[in-house]
C-alpha cells in the first residue's frame, strides 16, 4: 500500500491515480495540509502529488514517479516499443503536464461558479480540521490560486480567448483521434493518455464549465475520460497504430506550436537569469510569465530522448512538427542549462516546485 499526499481534486494527483488504478496499485490517499515538514524533509518539495512507500523512500514528480512504477512491472509496458511512438508519447505527456495546466487553471479559478466549486472542494479536503473559518478559507484559497496561477500565468483579457483556445484545440484533436480508435496510440492507454488524465480527469472533466463543453464539444472525449478511469490492461499484447496519422499528426502540430515554443523561451529566459519573461505564442503576446527551472528539465529530457531516436524515427516525427517550434528539440542549444537532478536520481531525488516554492512568486 502507497500513501499519496495529495487532493480530491488535484490535476497530478488524478494522474497519478490513473495510472495506479490501471495498475491495480492499493493505494491511500492523504492531505498534504498538516505533514508539510515530513514532505519537504523526505521529498524536498511540497506539492501534489507525492509518495511515500512502506519502506519509508520518498517519490516526486509524477513523470519520473510512473516510469519507476512501470520498470517494477512484469507486463508489456505503458511506454511504447517502438521508438517513434514512445517519443510521441512523452511528447504528448509533457505537453498535458506543462502546457494544459494554464487554461486548466483558468476555467478553474476565472469562472464563479468553478472557483465556488474548488475552492469549497480544496478547503474541505485540506483546510477543514485547521480551525480556519470555511469562508476565510476559501476566499485565501481563491485569491492565492487566481493572483499565482491565473493572473500570475499570464492570463489577462489579451490573452484569455488564446487560453481558452487551446482547451477547445485540443478537445478537437482528441476528438478526431477518438473517432478512430478508444486511445491516443491505439487499443490500450500508453502514457500519452495517462499524461492527458491530469488537466482532463479533475479538471477539464469535472469544473463545471470546461466539463459542459467537453460534453457537448467533444463527447468521445468525455467518454475517454471514464474510460481511462477505469482502464485496466487487457490480456494481450497492446495493439497501436504503425506510424503517425493524420489525427496524431494534427495533435502534434498543435504540441509543437504551444508548448515546445514556450519550452524554448522559458529556457532562454532561465539561462539569462530572469524570473519572468515574455513569449509570443500563436501569435499571441503573452506578457511576464514566470520562468519554470523543472520545465528547463523537462526540455532536457525531451532532447535527450530525441537524440536517442534512429534517423527514421526522427524524420517521421519531424515531418509532423512545424519546423520553427521543433527544432528546439534537435537543434544545438546553448540557452538550455539544466541544473536540476544532475544525479540522475528522480524520483527519488529532492524535488523541486514547478514554480518557486509552489505559487509563481510575484
Ligand atoms: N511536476 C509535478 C507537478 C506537481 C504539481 O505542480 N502539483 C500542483 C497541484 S496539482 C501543486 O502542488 N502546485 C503547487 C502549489 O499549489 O503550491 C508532477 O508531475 O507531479
Amino acid at each position: 500500500m502507497v500513501k499519496v499526499y495529495g487532493c480530491r481534486i488535484s490535476y497530478f494527483t488524478g494522474k497519478l491515480e490513473t495510472y495506479l488504478r490501471f495498475r491495480s496499485m492499493d493505494y491511500e490517499c492523504l492531505p498534504t495540509v498538516g505533514n508539510q515538514r515530513r514532505i519537504r524533509a523526505g521529498a524536498g518539495a511540497v506539492q501534489m502529488p507525492v509518495v511515500e512507500l512502506e519502506d519509508g523512500r520518498w517519490l516526486s514528480d509524477s513523470t519520473p514517479m510512473i516510469r519507476w512504477f512501470e520498470d517494477q512491472q512484469d507486463a508489456p509496458s505503458i511506454y511504447p516499443e517502438t521508438p517513434t511512438l514512445r517519443f510521441v508519447a512523452l511528447l504528448v505527456e509533457d505537453y498535458a503536464d506543462e502546457w494544459l495546466w494554464r487554461p486548466a487553471m483558468h476555467y478553474r479559478w476565472s469562472y464563479r461558479q468553478d472557483r465556488q466549486y474548488a475552492s469549497g472542494a480544496i478547503f474541505d479536503d485540506l483546510l477543514k480540521d485547521r480551525w480556519i473559518p470555511r469562508w476565510l478559507g476559501r476566499r485565501f484559497l481563491t485569491q492565492r490560486q487566481r493572483a499565482g496561477f491565473v493572473r500570475g500565468d499570464g492570463v489577462t483579457r489579451e490573452t484569455w480567448d488564446h487560453v481558452e483556445r487551446g482547451y477547445l484545440t485540443v478537445l478537437d484533436r482528441l476528438e478526431a483521434i477518438f473517432n478512430q480508435r478508444d486511445f491516443v496510440l491505439g487499443d490500450s492507454p500508453t502514457i500519452a493518455d495517462i499524461g492527458l488524465m491530469g488537466p482532463m480527469l479533475r479538471h477539464f472533466g469535472q469544473d463545471p464549465t470546461p466539463a459542459e463543453i467537453m460534453r457537448n464539444r467533444a463527447p468521445r472525449v468525455y467518454e475517454w475520460v471514464a474510460r481511462m478511469w477505469n482502464a485496466r490492461p487487457g490480456p494481450g499484447t497492446p495493439s497501436l497504430i504503425s506510424g503517425i496519422d493524420t489525427a496524431l499528426g494534427d495533435l502534434l502540430g498543435e504540441v509543437a506550436e504551444t508548448h515546445l515554443a514556450q519550452l524554448r523561451e522559458n529556457a532562454v529566459a532561465y539561462a539569462q537569469g530572469a524570473k519572468r519573461y515574455d513569449q509570443v505564442v500563436q501569435g499571441c503576446s503573452y506578457i511576464q510569465v514566470p520562468v519554470s527551472r523543472y520545465r528547463v528539465w523537462c526540455l532536457e529530457r525531451l532532447r535527450k530522448e530525441w537524440a536517442e531516436l534512429g534517423e527514421d524515427s526522427k524524420s517521421e516525427v519531424r515531418a509532423h512538427l512545424p519546423g520553427t517550434e521543433g527544432a528546439i528539440l534537435w537543434e544545438e542549444s546553448p540557452s538550455i542549462v539544466p541544473d536540476y537532478d544532475l544525479e540522475n536520481r528522480a524520483p527519488f531525488n529532492l524535488g523541486i516546485n514547478v514554480f518557486g516554492r509552489g505559487v509563481p512568486p510575484r
